[in-house]
């Protein structure tokens, strides 16, 4: 047993779990947060097993660029390109990462706040 066999985003990007996928191609799933922290809050995701941003390397900039570029199309669609939104990827225990698979948090369709804590 692998550890994307275990892995919850894995599961949604092979279509075990089911999700509202909002997007899906070049190797990036995109899915509606199960839990929405604001109107629009979708969830990006390298299709590939990577456990955060600390476990990226020099071989994943291609990836993490297109990732990148796919969640601000997908603020243009979501309708959200004109008035902003937040890209966060959370790293570890202080950050409140709870699932160990890389992921872009798209969040917007609402003036969000700062600071965070
Ligand atoms: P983070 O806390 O940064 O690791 O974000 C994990 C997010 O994943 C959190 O906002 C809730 C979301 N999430 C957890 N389980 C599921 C699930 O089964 N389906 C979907 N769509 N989202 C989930």
């Amino acid at each position: 047993m692998t550890a994307s066999d275990q892995c919850l985003f894995c599961r949604i990007v092979r279509g075990d779990i089911p999700a509202t996928v909002v997007y899906k191609g070049d190797g990036i799933t995109a899915f509606r947060d199960i839990s929405p922290q604001s109107p629009v809050h979708v969830l990006i995701v390298p299709d590939v097993h990577i456990g955060g941003v600390a476990d990226l390397d020099l071989a994943n900039d291609e990836l993490i660029g297109r990732l990148i570029r796919v969640a601000a199309n997908i603020a243009r669609e979501e309708g959200i390109g004109a008035s902003g939104y937040r890209l966060i990827s959370n790293q570890g225990a202080d950050a409140g990462q709870s699932v160990p698979h890389l992921h872009v948090h798209l969040l917007g369709g609402a003036r969000l706040r700062l600071p965070l804590v």
